[in-house]
């Protein structure tokens, strides 16, 4: 793969759930030695050091359940403003923090794709499809919302304004194994395309992938993915708040990074809910950073272009 301008931007969000330790992560992946990994592909690496949340003041319309509400808004004006100005030459790679940093990294990357005229694809990686709104979300943490924010659902008061929601046909979600009731409700009343495990069981993980990609690459669109850990098994990705049994395994999850590398269409990455709090000695993090060097150019051998649908 060519050589690519890549920015690490350290986004240590802690505010999206109750239990604590995600803020960790962009230190443990920076232990765990992303930037030599990457370097040692070719790439021109910088690691921009940890962002910090901007003020707001609470919203009194905000429900009175949601957990933190002001202070992930401020996140989310830190991480959109950053996403923008990291586009302008480079592929950011926004290091989590949890799945609330999304609401800033999706938005602020769709703004830079409609300037130039480009329209944004999201490829989410999750147990959870994250489709909340301030208003369903049962648990109150706003982890569980960054796909309404960046569909421009309503009901997130405080929050910076989405000038460009991304088209619900423009999302894939692989991975589902737990989704809410008021979540299925309202992503069956969408074009958003949802795999859950048994479908990945059935028809394996690269299908659903190639068609999704086969349709980012005809309109030329620019590609966001969305990495959280509790995509993957939990026996070998402990260190996530929501485990949940019955992930990726390292083979579908390497297959899915190397598909997207050989498409060549990513053009900005999380790695979010890493809590190394969690960890054991380590190794999670180490999958996630083997797992991003996977999308930008690891592999064992070159391979011709194949098709996969
Ligand atoms: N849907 C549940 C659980 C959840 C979502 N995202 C994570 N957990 N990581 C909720 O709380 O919204
Ligand atoms: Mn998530
Ligand atoms: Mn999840």
């Amino acid at each position: 793969m060519t050589s690519q301008s890549i920015i690490l931007i350290g986004a240590p969000v802690d505010s999206g759930k109750d239990r604590r330790g995600c803020l960790m992560g962009p230190d443990a992946y920076r232990t765990a030695g992303l930037a030599e990994a990457l370097t040692d592909l070719g790439h021109r690496v910088t690691d921009r050091g940890n962002l910090a949340p901007a003020s707001t003041m609470p919203d009194s319309d905000m429900p009175r359940h949601i957990h933190a509400p002001a202070e992930t808004a401020g996140w989310t004006a830190a991480i959109m403003a950053e996403a923008e100005t990291a586009m302008q030459d480079s592929l950011p790679i926004f290091l989590g923090g949890d799945h609330s940093l999304s609401l800033g990294s999706v938005t602020g990357v769709a703004n830079d794709a409609a300037a130039r005229n480009r329209p944004q694809f999201v490829l989410w990686l999750d147990a959870h499809s994250d489709f909340h709104t301030p208003q369903s979300t049962g648990s109150g943490n706003l982890h569980g919302t960054p796909l309404g924010y960046a569909t421009g659902r309503a009901g997130f008061h405080g929050f910076p304004p989405v000038p460009h929601p991304v088209p619900e046909a423009n999302i894939c979600i692989l991975g589902l194994r737990s989704v809410d009731q008021a979540e299925r409700e309202a992503l069956q009343a969408t074009q958003i395309r949802c795999h859950d495990m048994r479908e990945i069981d059935e028809r394996g993980i690269a299908r659903p992938l190639a068609e999704f990609l086969d349709t980012v690459a005809s309109a030329r669109g620019a590609l966001h993915v969305s990495l959280d850990v509790d995509f993957l098994d939990p026996s070998f990705a402990p260190a996530v708040g929501t485990t949940v049994p019955g992930g990726a395994t390292i083979r579908e999850a390497h297959l899915v990074m190397e598909m997207i590398c050989d498409s060549g269409l990513m053009t900005s990455l999380d790695l979010v809910e890493l809590n190394p709090f969690l960890d054991d000695r380590g190794r999670t993090a180490q999958v996630m950073v083997d797992l991003a060097a996977s999308a930008l150019g690891r592999r064992v051998f070159d391979r011709p272009t194949q098709a996969f649908s």
